[in-house]
């Protein structure tokens, strides 16, 4: 039974049973553990997600392609091996075929994680922050695949907004023109991770799990073909103020425009310079809001499965 030969994605036993069976599945992303947080704050916090799903009745079903095979659903020893290992690459959508083909470890992003949770049937993801479009994107070009994928790929992703280390302003603006709907969940404003603070107004606001699983389920019977960005704020417990947690990116800006820090290393870097300017303050808020959203994870992936049962 495992792996179903319909899909190149290799389910854990647990994963393929719940598929199976119609239970619900939360995917997870790797990028956020191998790339996004030091060594042993990611793994603790890998767990921790994948047992907040759990106690929600939900199977959690991290993704990451291990040995060029890519998988939905680890075990213990390959949330380890990912947490750790330096020679996991990251992982967006023109990685895929290279690391498959050449059968290496990859960290999938939310554009590389979106894409094989939905090759393996699962409909709902729980991660921490989006890319997007970046600042200076007009010279550097840099605007991050997780938001093509998302227009082409109808999975849910519950995220805690993201970071000013991006134009949220032109992030948002992009996913309206690629026809993805972005929902504030119990939210007025689009919450900036480490803040629920943004400037900008949600899109579209939505209470409650049920609400947004009800409006992926309309999206899936009219054929429409994106997915869905789901807003859920940090905690208010948790958050930094906006005025200071700027202050900080500004600062780590700087110093990734004076080493000449890019692409696909630009926001692994800017994760790291940030948790060291504000003394591991920006990993727990991290790590708080990564386990909300979690929960709201889990209620919508609930949700789903009970409209689509
Ligand atoms: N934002 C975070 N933590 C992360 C990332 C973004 O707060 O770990 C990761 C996610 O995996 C996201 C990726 O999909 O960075 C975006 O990278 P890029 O801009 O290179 O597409
Ligand atoms: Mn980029």
């Amino acid at each position: 039974m495992n792996p179903p030969p319909s899909t190149p994605v290799r389910t854990s036993p647990e994963v393929a049973d719940a598929l199976a069976e119609g239970r619900p599945v939360l995917a997870l992303e790797s990028t956020i553990i191998s790339h996004g947080m030091p060594y042993p704050d990611n793994v603790a916090m890998a767990r921790e997600v994948e047992q907040i799903a759990r106690d929600h009745g939900v199977v959690p079903a991290t993704v990451a392609v291990l040995d060029g095979v890519p998988l939905a659903g680890l075990d213990e020893a390959q949330l380890e091996l990912l947490a750790s290992d330096p020679g996991v690459r990251k992982v967006s959508m023109r990685d895929l075929g290279y690391v498959v083909s050449r059968g290496e470890h990859g960290a999938t992003t939310v554009a590389a994680t979106m894409r094989l949770a939905h090759l393996a049937g699962i409909g709902v993801f729980t991660t921490g922050g989006l890319g997007g479009v970046h600042r200076g994107a007009s010279s550097s070009y840099d605007v991050s695949a997780d938001l093509t994928e998302l227009s082409r790929t109808p999975v849910t992703v519950v995220c805690a907004g993201v970071k000013s280390i991006l134009d949220i302003g032109l992030t948002l603006e992009m996913l309206e023109t690629l026809g993805v709907p972005v929902v504030g969940l119990g939210a007025e404003e689009f919450p900036a991770f480490y803040t629920r603070r943004s400037g900008f107004s949600v899109p579209l606001r939505v209470d409650s799990p049920a609400e947004v699983a009800a409006m992926a389920h309309a999206q899936q019977a009219l054929g429409i073909t994106a997915g869905m960005v789901v807003a859920n704020p940090v905690p208010v417990s948790d958050e930094i103020p906006a005025e200071r947690i700027d202050a900080v990116i500004d600062q780590a800006l700087g110093d990734a425009d004076r080493l000449g820090v890019r692409g696909k290393d630009i926001t692994p870097y800017l994760l790291g310079r940030i948790v060291e300017i504000t003394g591991g303050e920006s990993l727990r808020t991290n790590v708080a809001l990564v386990r909300h959203n979690a929960h709201v994870g889990a209620q919508v992936a609930a949700e789903l499965s009970r409209l689509r049962g």
